[in-house]
Order: C-alpha cells, then structure tokens, then sequence
C-alpha cells in the first residue's frame, strides 16, 4: 500500500498534536487517568483535591499536627489523593511511581516534623491521605481487633470499650494519633509497664508494598513484619490495617494528678521519682508534667516551676494508696486526690479533656494539641541529681512556652527483649524524657525556640544515655544526623538511625534493601537501602 505525503504529514501533525496534549496535561490529570487504569473500583473526582480548590487548605491543614509545617513557606503538595477503598490506595503506589511523583502518606497527622505532609527533599510530591479508611472491627471472643490505618487510636479505645468493660488496648495518650504511623513507630502509653507498647501487641497487619501489592503477616513474611511493628513510618510500604491483641483491664481503674512546685519541694520528690518510678507495680503509670506556672496563675509571684504527676492506676483506690505508702510515700497521694473510673474515662482524663466529657468525643478525632512546635526526646539510665534540675528550672524558666513529659519505664518493658521488634529502648532505661517548646507567633521568633530546646539538649547531654544517646523514633527529631562531617546520606542515616534503633537499624536496613531497593518509601529520615 502506497501513502501519499499529505496523509503521511497529517499523520505526523496528529501524533504531534497527542504529543503535546499529553505533556501539557497536569499531572493530576495524569494520575487521575493512572488511577482509574489501575484502580479496581472507579476513582470519584472528589478524591483528588488541587491547590486551586477552595477545600484545598481545610483538607491540608485537617489533621496536621505541627503549624511549623504549614506556614506559607514551606512546601505544598501537588494534590492531595483521599483513597476510598483499599485498590485506591494501590494504584496510587502504581501510579506515583509510574509517573515519578514523589508520594507521602498520612494516616493520623500527628508527624512531629510534619513528614506526612511536606516535602523538604523533593517536587513534585502528592500526599495520600488515609483519613476516609478507618474501619474497626472488634472481636471480644478472638481477643483481636482489625483495625483500618485512618483510624484514630481514641476511636479503637471507644469501640473497645463499647463491646468490653475489662478490654483495652495499650497504645497512645493522645487520642487523635492515627494507628497508621503510631503503631508503627512503637505507641507507648499509660499501660506500657504492664503491657508493653502497641506494636508489643500487633498479631498482624496488611502493608501495600513498593509494587502495589497487598500483603498480610504470612505474605510478607517474618522480617518485614518485625520491620513495620516499631520501625517508623513511611520506609517499608503503607499500612493498611493492623491486627491488634486486645489486653485485660479491670472494672475499675484510678486516676490522680497532684501538683508540687518549687516552694513545696519539687525537686526532692522529682529526685525521688526518678529512683522509684520504674520499680513501682506495673500496675501504676505516673508520669510528671513540668513547666513554668503561667503568671496569671501566680500573681504578684516569681514564675515558679510546677511538676504534675499525673497517673493511672490498673485497680481502686484503696490498692493505690498501699502501693504508694509502701513505694512513694514522698509524694503524699491521698484518698481525696484519687478519682476511680472506667478504663475508658481514664483515657478521657489523661487525654486532657474536661470530666464528664462522655467518651463520644472519641468519635470525633479532634486533636487538643495543634500548635507550632519542636520537640526532642531523651532516655535516663540513672536518676538525674537535684544540681541538674536546679539548672534544668533556670532553663525552663527563661523560655516562654516550654513543656517537659517524664513517662516512666520498667515493669513489662524491661522484660522485652531489645530486639524482639525494631524499639530498642528496654532493660535498663528509667524513664524517657519528652522536650517541647511550643509557641503561637508563626516563624516570627522561631529561630530563638528552636536555638533554646538546642541548646537545652546539649544541657541534658551528661545526665541521658549515651553511646548512642538514644531518641524515640515516634518524635521525630530531623536535627539528630545533621552536621557531621561526613553528610553522604547513608552515613547521616547510620547517626540518628543508631539513636532511634540501635543494634536494630542494621536489620532495618537490610529488610528495606530486601523489599524497596530502589528506595520509593522515602523521607528526609526514612530507613535506607545498602548503597548498591
Ligand atoms: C499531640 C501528640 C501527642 C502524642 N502522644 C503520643 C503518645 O502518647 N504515645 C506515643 O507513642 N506517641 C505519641 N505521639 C507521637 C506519635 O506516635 C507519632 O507522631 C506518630 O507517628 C503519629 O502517627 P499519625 O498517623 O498520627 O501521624 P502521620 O503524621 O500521619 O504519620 C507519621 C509518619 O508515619 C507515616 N505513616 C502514616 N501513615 C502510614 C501508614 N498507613 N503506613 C506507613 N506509614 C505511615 C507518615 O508518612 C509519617 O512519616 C504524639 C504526637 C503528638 C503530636
Ligand atoms: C484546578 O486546576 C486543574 C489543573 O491544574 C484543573 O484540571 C481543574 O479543573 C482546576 N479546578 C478548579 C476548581 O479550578
Ligand atoms: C535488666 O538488667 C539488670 C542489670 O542491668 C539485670 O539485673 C536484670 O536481670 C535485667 N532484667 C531482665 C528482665 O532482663
Ligand atoms: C554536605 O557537605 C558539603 C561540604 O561541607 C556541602 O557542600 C554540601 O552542601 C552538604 N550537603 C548537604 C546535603 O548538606
Ligand atoms: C519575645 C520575642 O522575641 N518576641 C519577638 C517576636 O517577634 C516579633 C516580630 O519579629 C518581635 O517584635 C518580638 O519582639
């Protein structure tokens, strides 16, 4: 057959005219067309969000955590994709690595550097947010609950508790965490001395690897699953759903809080603290909250530091007081400081909201934080002397929205093997220290917060573990890695990767060689493959 020119150039012309259609489309437009490809179940153009849409800001800054991250500076994703069933989630993983755009995904919000919904390394990036996959399926006769990643860890509590007076699970004080990245990072809380963190108490999960396949603990295999169960975020695949082992509560449970401050002898019971606080039955959690009174409070007086210990207690009242006669009789505990409840209200009480909140509010989601912040994180092997913490005061005194949480260790944790999952903090750790200067001016004076919780870690430095001197991998600390001398990233990665994991970061980085070697799930401190 013979072509005459002229079809032959109007054949040229159109293949042009695709050519240029085709890159001149935006690449949401591009992804929506890759979704649906790829999608089992259609894609609803509701799921795609663009900056130019008026709900663009509302769905961004939803669940975000950390106004540092959504100031006007920082980076904006491309689109924000709200998959409605598992296969969307799928083809997105196809889709972003198909077309080369760099994906984040977030599951509750609460990332303290905001690594669920910006940027820093790379654009294009879009963020895939799980909030609208958060079934949860309790199962009281099997001991186990499915729970979907969008989940917030206070909605899981509630339909514990709405089929269960003497189940619970052992995870988060804050009850908007998203399981997502909360179980994957550890998920300590107020039961962690008697029963170990929740990713202690994972039995299965299905993950969406870097080929957009979904896989369940035998699909995935031992190695991976250790990986996902304390290993962070973000660096093997999705999660979509975990399989958690529910936990016996009692009846009744008490909860306190007693204040002590600087004129009422702080620091001898706060020294004192630090010697018991991990030996006390494992039934009792007392965590200290510490941070300059707010003048208003204390007209006419010196700012002065206040202490809260603010606790729960797997048993009534009257158990409680023989515990801490016999333990810590320092603190002075009395039966009129106690308030028995329901292991639901105590998730209420210690999850800050006001009492007689009923526990509905659980279904909401609502976050009591939101704020501009940094935050770091230290562990104690042994107590800190009173010398220290009278420096400590000078130091917190001069800042002017500052926040220490002391959470207590031993019991349950201890008894953990270092190893057993990717959470290394174990025997021999008394407490963990939380560091957090919060403020409310935007980037205004953010340059002085940050210079002061820097320099009050390198205050800290003597006192906390050392060699590595470790970090929780849950607060996110993008300082630790940075400055030294050598920055390749495989040996950043090695310098906060020691800190989060220790001896576990080496096992982590064989498991992401194994399953992402070319490195999809990534962010500016995700776990890295062996540079091939
Ligand atoms: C106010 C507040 C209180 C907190 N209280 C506690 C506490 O009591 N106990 C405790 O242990 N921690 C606590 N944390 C820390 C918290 O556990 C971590 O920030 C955790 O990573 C939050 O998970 P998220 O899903 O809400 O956050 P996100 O910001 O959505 O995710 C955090 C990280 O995990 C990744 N990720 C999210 N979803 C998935 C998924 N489905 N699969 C794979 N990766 C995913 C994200 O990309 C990101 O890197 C608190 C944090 C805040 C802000
Ligand atoms: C927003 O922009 C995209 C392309 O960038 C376009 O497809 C879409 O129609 C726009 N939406 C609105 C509401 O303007
Ligand atoms: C924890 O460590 C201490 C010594 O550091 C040791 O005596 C104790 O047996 C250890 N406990 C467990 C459960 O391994
Ligand atoms: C790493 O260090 C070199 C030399 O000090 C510097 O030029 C480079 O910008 C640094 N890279 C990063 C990513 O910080
Ligand atoms: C306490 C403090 O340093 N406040 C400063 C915050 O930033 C504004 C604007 O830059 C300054 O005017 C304040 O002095």
């Amino acid at each position: 057959m013979k072509f005459s020119s002229n079809y032959i150039l109007s054949l040229l012309s159109l293949l042009l005219l695709w050519a240029s259609f085709t890159t001149s489309i935006s690449v949401e437009d591009k992804f929506i067309q890759c979704l649906n490809l790829n999608s089992k179940l259609s894609i609803p153009l509701s799921t795609v969000c663009t900056p130019n849409e008026s709900t663009f800001s509302s769905i961004l800054q939803s669940s975000a955590q950390n106004l540092r991250y959504l100031e006007p500076s920082k980076p904006k994703p491309e689109f924000i994709f709200t998959p409605m069933y598992e296969s969307h989630v799928q083809a997105s993983v196809i889709c972003a690595k198909q077309l080369g755009i760099h994906l984040r995904v977030r599951s509750g919000g609460h990332d303290y550097e905001g690594l669920s919904y910006v940027s820093q390394i790379e654009t294009p990036f879009i963020i895939v947010d799980l909030s609208k996959l958060r079934s949860i399926n309790v199962d009281i006769v099997d001991n186990s609950a499915w729970i979907q990643a969008g989940a917030t860890i206070g909605e899981v509590y509630y339909r514990i508790a709405e089929k269960s007076k003497i189940h619970g699970f052992p995870a988060g004080l804050c009850t908007s965490l998203g399981v997502g990245g909360h179980i994957t990072g550890g998920a300590y809380g107020t039961m962690m001395r008697k029963y170990g963190l929740g990713a202690d108490n994972v039995l299965d999960a299905r993950i969406i690897d870097a080929n957009g396949k979904i896989l369940d603990r035998a699909a995935m295999g031992e190695d991976l699953f250790w990986a996902i169960r304390g290993g962070g975020g973000a660096s093997f695949g999705i999660i979509l759903s975990w399989k958690i082992k529910l936990v016996p509560v009692p009846e009744t449970v008490t909860v306190f809080t007693v204040m002590k401050n600087l004129e009422q002898g702080a620091t001898k019971i706060l020294y004192r603290w630090q010697q018991v606080a991990d030996k006390l039955d494992e039934n009792l959690f007392i965590r200290v909250i510490i941070q300059p009174a707010s003048p208003e409070q204390k007209t006419g007086q010196k700012r002065t530091i206040t202490t809260l210990y603010n606790a729960v207690f797997l048993g009534g009242t009257e158990k409680l007081l023989q515990v801490m006669q016999q333990s810590f009789p320092e603190l002075g505990l009395t039966k009129n400081d106690c308030i028995e409840t329901s292991w639901i209200k105590s998730v209420l009480y210690i999850g800050g909201f006001p009492s007689n909140t009923p526990p509905e509010i659980l279904l909401k989601g609502k976050s009591t934080f939101k704020n501009y912040f940094k935050s770091k994180s230290d562990f104690v092997k042994e107590p800190i002397p009173e010398t220290a913490l009278e420096g400590l005061w000078k130091r917190l005194l001069a800042e002017d929205s500052p926040l220490m949480i002391w959470n207590p260790y031993g019991g349950q944790m201890s008894k953990i093997p270092e190893s057993e999952i990717p959470f290394p903090h174990r025997n021999g750790t008394l407490f963990k220290i939380q560091y957090v200067s919060t403020w409310h001016d935007g980037e205004n004076n953010e340059t002085k917060h940050m210079d002061w919780i820097r320099k009050l870690y390198n205050y800290m430095a003597p006192y906390v573990s050392n060699f590595p001197r470790e970090a929780y991998v849950n607060y996110r600390d993008l300082d630790l890695g940075m400055n030294k001398k050598d920055n390749t990233s495989f040996v950043q990665a090695s310098v906060w990767g020691v800190k989060y994991f220790k001896d576990n970061f080496n096992r982590l980085v064989r498991v992401k060689t194994r399953v992402d070697p070319d490195n999809f799930f990534r962010h500016e401190q995700s776990i890295p493959p062996l540079p091939s």
